[in-house]
């Protein structure tokens, strides 16, 4: 039992929540080691959302609005950590769900198709019907009216060759990505520098928000914002924070 008073109650949750997607199966082995990668990030970051990523969550929101074919992929980290809150934004800016691994194996592919079932999710994409051009391993399946089909991708942290293979297909990429340097983070369109705990349900938040919004306003949302940039004053917040402490 993690007492609620804990200073690091969250991050202590986050990680009893991965612990249990790999005793249920649904989440593999590495996703342990993503999630200390992450954890390392997010606590030199100070374990907050940053003006930077809340900036790029908005335009994750906006993006995801104008979309025709969004999609929303799905990792075993992603299913045990934000189930209900991916299931929400995909309500929120009508995309389904797609469970696309890297470490993929047919039975964690169902298992977590059922479990996000389970937890209320109506519309979820399940053929494995095409392959993702220029990727050599599992993570190339995906359905061919999904994420193939899609003109806009959220990723919620994965290692980055399939974001570069999405962005070759012409797609637009969400990544969400702790680490700022990460390949992931440098081929998306739109990276969010935060933890998928927290940046979900911001999204969600924005697009709720702006889901009237006229679409000359949401374009140009996405059209003023600059990943390079964005990713650059990610870096820089990191530094300050460490600053602050080290006064
Ligand atoms: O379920 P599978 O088989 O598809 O595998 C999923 C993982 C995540 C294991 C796989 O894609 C992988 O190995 O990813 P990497 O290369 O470890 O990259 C994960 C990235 O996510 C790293 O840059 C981490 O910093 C970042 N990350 C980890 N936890 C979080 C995170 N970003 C946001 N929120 C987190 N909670």
């Amino acid at each position: 039992m993690i007492p609620k008073s804990h200073p690091r109650y969250e991050s202590l949750m986050t990680r009893e929540k991965i612990i249990d997607g790999v005793k249920r199966g649904i989440t593999s082995m590495q996703g342990l080691i993503a999630e200390g990668r992450g954890e390392a990030f997010d606590y030199l970051m100070g374990e907050k959302t940053t003006k930077t990523a809340l900036e790029a969550e908005k335009v994750a929101a906006s993006l995801l609005l104008l979309a025709g074919r969004p999609v929303i992929s799905v990792n075993g980290n992603a299913a045990a950590l934000v189930p209900d809150e991916l299931i929400k934004l995909g309500e929120a800016v009508n995309a389904p769900l797609e469970v696309n691994l890297f470490h993929r194996t047919e039975g964690r592919v169902n298992m977590i198709i059922e479990h996000l079932r389970s937890r209320g999710a109506r519309s979820i994409y399940t053929k494995s019907d095409a392959f993702i051009p220029g990727i050599e391993h599992e993570r190339a399946k995906v359905d061919s009216d999904g994420i193939f089909n899609a003109d806009v991708v959220l990723v919620p942290l994965e290692d980055g060759d399939r974001c570069k293979a999405l962005a070759d297909m012409g797609k637009r990429v969400i990544a969400i990505d702790l680490n700022p340097l990460s390949r992931t983070a440098r081929t998306a369109h739109i990276t969010v520098v935060d933890n998928v705990m927290r940046a979900v349900p911001n999204i969600t938040g924005f697009a709720l928000d702006m889901k009237l919004s006229e679409k000359e306003a949401l374009q140009k949302t996405v059209r003023e914002f600059d990943n390079s940039e964005n990713l650059a004053r990610s870096i820089d917040e990191l530094t300050a924070h460490l600053r602050s402490i080290r006064k």
